[in-house]
């Protein structure tokens, strides 16, 4: 069984070396796509020494910042061009412990997607704001109602996709950009009747570098769920 963990990254030039080594400690089988949007940081320029020294690390070199979606959506196609049979995302920044990702693997032949979750029992964050943790709670509390996805933890950026539950979505279709991505990849998931499941995973805030969070990355997700839960009811 072939594994691609793909890492976004913009200007996570503290980050990258750091999680490609600890990815490939905890998991030594897996393959890394590195998709990088040509960082001002060199980023990119880091990426391309690591994966120069070890076969297992590849790059995937975007011309601009495009947003998170994009990115995902370019890693994917990259991944079903080729063999992998578990396509797992990650951030960058250490939030998404890579030796959590043993435990989302072992459930990964059973389930079409696997979320490590902060919001089941046995997740939890650590060093978060009290306010990003309130964000984020909202956001999945909002898209249950709205959506009807039976998930806690919806915007979950730590996640493994079988490669059919990826191949099954149109991934042209899907236009969002920030963390709404999450939450728009879970739903297609849902509707094309593929199971989930939530393992719990600590969360941990990042240590160096800067976060892309904005608040017209809030706004995108609010807007996408209102107008996806409207046209859900309305069907
Ligand atoms: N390629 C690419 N990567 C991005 C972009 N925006 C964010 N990322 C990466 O996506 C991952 C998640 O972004 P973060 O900035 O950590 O956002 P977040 O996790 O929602 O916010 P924090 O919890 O505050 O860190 C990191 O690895 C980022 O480097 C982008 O436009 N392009
Ligand atoms: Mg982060």
């Amino acid at each position: 069984m072939s594994t691609l963990v793909v890492i976004p990254t913009y200007n996570e030039s503290q980050n990258v070396q750091l999680i490609t080594s600890r990815v490939l400690a905890a998991q030594p089988q897996v393959e890394i796509l590195v998709v990088d949007d040509n960082s001002p940081d060199g980023t990119g320029k880091i990426a391309n020494e690591l994966a120069a020294d070890d076969e297992r690390i590849h790059v995937l070199h975007r011309e601009g910042k495009q947003g998170l979606g994009a990115a995902y959506r370019a890693g994917f196609a990259w991944a079903l061009e080729r063999d992998y049979d578990f396509i797992c995302e990650m951030d960058a920044d250490g939030s998404h412990r890579p030796e959590d990702l043993g435990r989302l693997l072992a459930k990964a032949p059973e389930f079409g997607l696997v979320l490590g979750s902060r919001w089941v029992p046995g997740g939890s964050v650590v060093n978060w704001p009290k306010k990003r943790e309130w964000l984020s709670r909202a956001a999945s509390a909002y898209s249950r109602v709205m959506l009807g996805i039976a998930v806690k933890d919806a915007t979950a950026g730590f996640r493994v996709f079988q490669r059919r539950t990826l191949a099954a979505i149109d991934l042209g279709r899907v236009a969002s950009q920030g963390y709404c991505f999450q939450i728009d990849m879970t739903r297609r998931v849902r509707a094309l009747g593929h199971s989930v499941t939530e393992v719990p995973v600590t969360f941990v805030e990042r240590e160096f570098g800067q976060s892309k969070m904005t608040w017209e990355i809030v706004r995108e997700a609010m807007w996408s769920v209102t107008v996806w839960g409207f046209s859900r009811l309305r069907s």
